[in-house]
């Protein structure tokens, strides 16, 4: 046995409460090494040999280890235990203390109590709904009085500083289209006051940019939505500031004697508010943007109470949070705690492009985007860089990166304001539907970067960001069809957002799943495929993609053309 590669600790993402009674242990071992895992356990204060046993479930395979997993009931809340280990040629026991040959009696992995308030609970809303992502300014113009002054046509090329008079009633114009395709949440990028037009380089956080629209525009937005039953989540620029934020006016103004000198970090006073800047900013030399000092106690007072101030009057669902790594975690501890007190499942999105478990503990985020899984679906979808074997280890290995509670709440996203569009970087249309269909099976809470349902194109910042397509004539209808079939699905079926997800088969390009009952199989490969599987199901199954059914059986024929998918629902 590899024992240098058997892993498990009393910690996330190993070891965490999924219920009041209920707790979840994951064990890693090298990949293909062990015959069977099983855990023993008890309570903490019972008699040592005591301990039951159950078998552990191999759930997941990346490219190195296999995880094991299973959810124990614990009546007393307090759990002693241990695993047992064989691959047939030898047994092993694994404790805190480390291995040995016999049973071991002491020294045994503990986790001490189920505290109800180390319970992670994500809003139960989040499930089986669809995100949409809106760049105010290009979705669509509501109001021409507001229009910023030198505006761009509708539909010309954006560069990184053109306007196009999106708006705030542009959004509640379409609320209808939305709802009709099934969105369940929408996410809007920054729309507080600012000069630019993507509104990152915030001016004044408690007023909405007149381009946009008023407070009560956004009310009305969000009762709109609302009467629709579609959330609303905004974004929060709290890493940086924009330049023209009073604070940073009054430093500019007043150098070192300025009350607000200490939100910022100036290294010499004048303060040079200009391109080579003295003072730290967002990424390399932004200068625009100065980096906030989050740790500064009358700061932290002021952007917390701004986080409070949107969902206390507006009513708003949530926040998405930007360049959230780059703040103290103690700063999005306070944050969640004070914005949860008022709106208890409110839902809180980092933006965090790696690992971001440091964050997703509890105490921080709900949830973040989930740029990782991005890469993956794009390596398989667009670049063709790994087959479907690689892609599963991908996958799973990215899911058991985190704790199995947070796994609903992960924004899955093919593309945002930051990237380059999906259909842009796949090479045929047929893959972007494919990337789409793996998308809205599998668990997480799918995002739709605006126009993406359409069949907008686009380049890397700002060729992403171009002006929604609203004539039908240069709308691709059957993606759009395809959208709207599959959010639907995840409406019947919202479970398929929690991850009750096994691998069905990997061959080539050719990738199958089954998620919480429903079978997938995607040919992500040039060619006609016919592929004979174990049926997954003793009923009767319909494709709802080509409408084809099939019988009962041991195993399951199927043929698919090249790039394409049959999604596998049980008849009952
Ligand atoms: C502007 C221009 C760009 C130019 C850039 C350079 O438009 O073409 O490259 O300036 O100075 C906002 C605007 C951007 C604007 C930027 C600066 O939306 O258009 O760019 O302000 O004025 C990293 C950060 C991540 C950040 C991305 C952009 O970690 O937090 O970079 N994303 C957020 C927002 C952005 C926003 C800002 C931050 C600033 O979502 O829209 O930009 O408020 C990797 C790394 C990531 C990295 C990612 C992308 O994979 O792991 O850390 O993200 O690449 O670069
Ligand atoms: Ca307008």
């Amino acid at each position: 046995m590899n024992r240098e590669a058997i892993y498990h600790r009393t910690m996330l993402p190993f070891a965490y409460p999924v219920g009041e009674h209920e707790l979840r242990l994951v064990l890693r071992a090298a990949k293909d090494d062990i015959y069977f895992s099983e855990v023993f356990y008890g309570d903490r204060y019972a008699e040592p040999g005591s301990e039951v046993s159950t078998l552990m479930r191999k759930e997941a395979s990346d490219s190195l280890f296999d995880y094991y997993t299973v959810t124990l009931y614990t009546e007393e809340k307090r759990v002693r235990y241990f695993f047992h280990l064989s691959d047939r040629r030898e047994d092993i026991w694994y404790s805190e203390k480390g291995f040995s040959v016999a049973r071991p009696k002491e020294g045994l992995f503990q986790y001490p109590y189920i505290c109800p308030a180390d319970l992670f609970s994500e809003p139960e809303w989040i499930r089986g709904r669809t995100m949409y992502q809106i760049f105010p300014d290009r979705f669509c113009n509501g109001d021409r009085d507001n229009d910023p002054e030198g505006c761009l046509k509708w539909g010309e090329t954006p560069k990184a500083d053109s306007f196009f008079g999106g708006d705030l009633k542009g959004i509640i114009d379409r609320l209808d289209y939305l709802a009709d395709l099934g969105i369940g949440v929408i996410y809007l990028t920054p729309i507080f006051k600012s000069p630019s037009n993507h509104k990152y380089d915030t001016a004044d956080y408690y007023s909405i940019d007149p381009a946009f629209g008023d407070r009560d525009i956004l009310k009305r937005l969000v009762s709109e939505a609302h009467r629709r039953d579609i959330k609303v989540i905004l974004d929060g620029v709290f890493n940086h500031c924009g330049k023209d934020f009073f604070a940073f006016q009054d430093v500019v103004k007043h150098g070192a004697s300025s009350p607000y000198k200490d939100w910022f970090n100036i290294h010499s006073f004048p303060v040079r508010a200009g391109k080579d800047p003295n003072y730290e900013t967002f990424a390399s030399g932004v200068y625009t943007m100065p980096k906030l000092m989050t740790h500064n106690p009358e700061l932290r007072e002021y952007l917390i109470k701004v986080g409070e101030h949107w969902v206390r009057e507006v009513d708003i669902d949530g926040w998405r949070l930007d360049v959230a790594n780059e703040i103290d975690h103690d700063f999005w501890r306070e944050f969640r705690k004070r914005v949860k007190a008022i709106k208890p499942d409110a839902f809180i999105i980092g933006e965090v492009w790696h690992d971001s478990l440091e964050w997703l503990r509890g105490d921080q985020f709900d949830s973040v985007m989930n740029y990782p899984w991005r890469e993956a679906v794009l390596d398989f979808f667009a670049r063709g860089e790994i087959d479907a074997v690689g892609f599963d280890e991908r996958v799973a290995g990215l899911r058991m990166a985190h704790s199995s509670n947070i796994w609903p709440g992960l924004v899955n996203l093919l593309g945002s304001h930051d990237t380059a569009r999906v259909l842009t970087l796949c090479s045929d249309r047929r893959r972007a539907a494919l990337a789409a269909v793996f998308q809205m099976t599998y668990p997480g809470l799918p995002m739709i970067y605006y126009g993406d349902e359409i069949g907008m194109e686009g380049g890397d910042d700002p060729d992403c960001r171009r002006t929604f397509i609203w004539d039908e004539e240069g709308q691709d209808n059957k993606l759009l069809n395809l959208y709207r079939q599959l959010i639907k699905l995840r409406r019947i079926f919202p479970h398929l957002s929690d991850g009750d997800y096994r691998t069905w088969h990997t061959e080539g390009n050719v990738y199958a799943y089954i998620n919480d009952g429903i079978g997938v199989v995607i040919n992500n490969s040039d060619e006609d495929i016919s592929l004979r599987l174990d049926n997954f199901t003793i009923h009767r199954t319909v494709d709802i993609l080509s409408r084809k059914s099939y019988g009962l059986g041991r195993y399951l024929s199927i043929d698919l053309k090249p790039y394409s998918a049959a999604i596998l629902l049980t008849e009952r």
